[in-house]
């Protein structure tokens, strides 16, 4: 595939923020991709332009022609574009070209942008989880459909932190996770909404300043905190529960300030507060519990919790080297992976990699400020992710969650390669 020529501008998402949107030509037509925009990003992200949008854009336009010169033809070849934009680009201007890029070369072969990823998505898993079967050449290409790995829902419900732009109280946590326990995407996706919407009638009861208002993902804004919130959810035993502290957010001079109720924590007693929730409402999910420096801290969470996901984001920021220092300290069990963090796609695909030998859990994710882009579908299922963190309404969210339903029902009909 040749690209014959690059264009780019600035679209706003779901926050109102501008953000880029790239579009590439090609000899089967014009295909285009935007990037999100994160508000609690981690102090070691790569910076989303170079210099500013408006530069990465002029950048983009004054590159365009050089794109011909290259032939783009499998999904390692996105190293000829990083090529040629090396230095002139920030991630998400890169995020945005290559997955444009990639939707272009998936329409030239016919196929689905997962299958450039990896052909054979979700099959690795098929002699765990079917049980009745012995031998591969025994199972029907029905069975074999059916046990296709797709990750796991994990839908932000209620709010708080820097998500929340409100005056008065909030939970100090980011967010209150749903991880659904139903076998299909569409199945969680229905019960992740039921539970969002029953929690406004628990809401209106629990708390008197309850104004039925929704934060940047959509999730319901309250002035209860953490604990009041987890009493609520608690009794949801169709899902597991989970937490976004996003701990950077509200540490500052070595202590943890928090406002809901006022109080400093240090580490330690950050990781005895968070010990004591997650025993206490059985909490699966805990991700950045600690600053994005603090690998001790999670190491110690872990320690105690083998058995529960301890994930890292901005402690990662989906970075291959920050994942593998992780894994030597053994600090998390899990990891965020947001493509825009670093917007190579190639980098993206070494996590993974290196996730995968290390048996630590990948988890996609969308970011607060998002577009209908949905090629976060494609990536997790293509990279074979664990779980799929998203938003439980609004289109930008819905779009991703669509795309991960409409692959898993593709499944049903596909033809084994
Ligand atoms: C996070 C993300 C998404 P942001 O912290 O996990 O929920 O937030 O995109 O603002 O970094
Ligand atoms: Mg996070």
């Amino acid at each position: 595939m040749k690209i014959k020529g690059v264009d780019a501008k600035s679209i706003l998402d779901s926050r109102k923020e501008k953000t880029i949107f790239v579009s590439i030509k090609t000899a089967v037509g014009n295909f285009s991709a935007s990037a999100p925009n994160g508000k609690s990003k981690g102090k070691f992200e790569e910076k989303p332009y170079k210099k500013s949008l408006e530069e990465d854009i002029k950048a983009l336009k004054n590159l365009s022609d050089y794109f011909s010169e290259e032939n783009i033809n499998y999904f390692e070849d996105l190293k000829r574009i990083e090529d040629i934009v090396k230095g002139h680009i920030g991630a998400n201007t890169l995020f945005a070209l290559e997955s444009a890029a990639l939707k272009a070369l998936a329409k030239e072969k016919g196929k689905n942008v997962w299958q450039l990823i990896n052909e054979n998505a979700g099959k690795s898993k098929i002699s765990c989880t079917t049980k009745s079967e012995t031998a591969p050449s025994r199972r029907t290409e029905k069975d074999f459909v059916g046990a296709r790995k797709i990750p796991r829902l994990v839908g932000n419900c209620i709010g708080g932190g820097e998500h929340t732009n409100i005056e008065g109280k909030k939970p100090d946590f980011q967010e209150f996770l749903l991880i659904s326990k139903a076998k299909t995407i569409k199945e969680s996706f229905e019960k992740n909404k039921e539970i969002k919407k029953s929690l406004k009638i628990d809401l209106k009861e629990k708390d008197k300043n309850f104004k039925e208002k929704k934060n940047d993902e959509e999730a319901w804004i309250t002035s209860l905190n953490e604990k009041e919130i987890l009493d609520i959810l608690k009794k949801h035993s169709s899902v597991n529960l989970g937490l976004d502290v996003a701990a950077s957010s509200f540490y500052k001079r070595k202590k943890y300030h928090y406002y809901n109720p006022l109080l400093d924590r240090t580490s330690e007693e950050q990781l005895s507060y968070l010990v004591n929730l997650i025993k206490n409402f059985n909490l699966f999910y805990i991700e950045d519990p600690f600053e994005e420096e603090d690998f001790e801290s999670f190491s110690k969470l872990l320690k105690k919790f083998p058995d529960r996901l301890i994930v890292g984001d901005d402690l990662i920021v989906t970075n291959p080297k920050r994942l593998e220092k992780a894994i030597e300290k053994k600090a998390i069990n899990a990891v965020i992976v947001k493509p825009n963090q670093c917007g190579s796609l190639l980098e993206v695909a070494q996590v993974c990699e290196i996730a995968k030998k290390n048996k630590i859990k990948i988890i996609f994710s969308h970011r607060s400020g998002e577009t209908e882009e949905n090629i976060l579908g494609d990536l997790a299922f293509g990279f074979e992710a664990d779980f799929f963190k998203c938003g439980i309404e609004g289109k930008e969210r819905e779009a991703k969650i669509q795309r991960l339903i409409e692959i898993e029902k593709d499944l049903k009909n596909f033809k084994e390669v």
